[in-house]
């Protein structure tokens, strides 16, 4: 993944916390382009308006099919490998697997949602939905920038395509050892002495072991025999 577009009614909110840190990096330095789109400039009516009441009756709005699909025509247009995913709960569920396969693209279209959710034709042309957890949030941009974060730790010249690269399971599936910095006695508790041995071997093993070990105990879900499952 090269290049992000992300259309949103509140545009303001990119790069947000992308800024910073790792994704902030591999923006800078070009490796990564998110670029935000205000789904408002996808109307052509004087009030600029996205949502609307939903036949039937109901609370709360839902965002119109034609400025959204007027924008998402126009991605596809321009690029027709481009892979356009609405942000929803009721969307395939992120994991890591989703995440390096997204990071195998040339390029995301993520599309955000906010009110209740989209017009049905809208969300039938778009056809991929993607959920970050099953949990609910206001609007889809937050879900956006997790995956972008994800993904693009992933791109090469960062420091999770390092991780990646390596066979570091565990530890590519969140499931960190146990880490230790100086100093090596902190109020009496003291480093494990396999980790100050300079035993390479006995170190990797002890790690994995350790992961291992904490994955089983606290996600029993992704431990199956030998390997992990939860796509890492
Ligand atoms: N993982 N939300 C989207 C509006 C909406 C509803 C349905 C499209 C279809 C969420 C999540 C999430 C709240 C974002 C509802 N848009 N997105 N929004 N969990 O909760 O991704």
């Amino acid at each position: 993944m090269t290049r992000v577009d992300v259309l949103s009614i509140f545009p303001e909110l990119f790069p947000g916390p992308l800024g910073a840190g790792v994704v902030g990096r591999a923006l800078e330095r070009g490796l990564l382009s998110v670029q935000a789109h205000d789904l408002r400039d996808f109307t052509d009516d004087r009030h600029r308006q996205v949502d609307d009441t939903a036949f039937g009756g109901g609370p709360g709005m839902v965002l119109k099919p034609e400025p959204l699909l007027r924008a998402v025509r126009q991605f596809r247009a321009a690029d027709p490998s481009a892979r356009v995913i609405l942000l929803s709960p009721q969307g395939r569920r992120l994991t890591q697997e989703v995440v390096r396969e997204l990071a195998g693209e040339a390029h995301l279209v993520l599309v955000c949602g906010r009110y209740q959710g989209v017009d049905e034709r809208a969300r039938e042309e778009i056809g991929e939905e993607l959920s970050i957890g099953d949990y609910v949030l206001s609007g889809g941009e937050l879900a956006a920038m997790v995956v972008v974060e994800a993904v693009a730790r992933l791109l090469p010249g960062t420091l999770g395509s390092q991780e990646s690269l390596s066979d570091e399971t565990f530890t590519e599936s969140g499931f960190e050892p146990p880490l230790y910095t100086r100093p090596a006695v902190f109020e009496g508790r003291e480093v494990p002495e396999v980790l100050r041995s300079g035993h390479h071997a006995e170190i990797e093993r002890w790690r994995r072991e350790q992961s291992r070990e904490q994955m089983r105990r606290r996600r029993p879900d992704m431990v199956r025999d030998g390997a992990t499952a939860g796509g890492v």
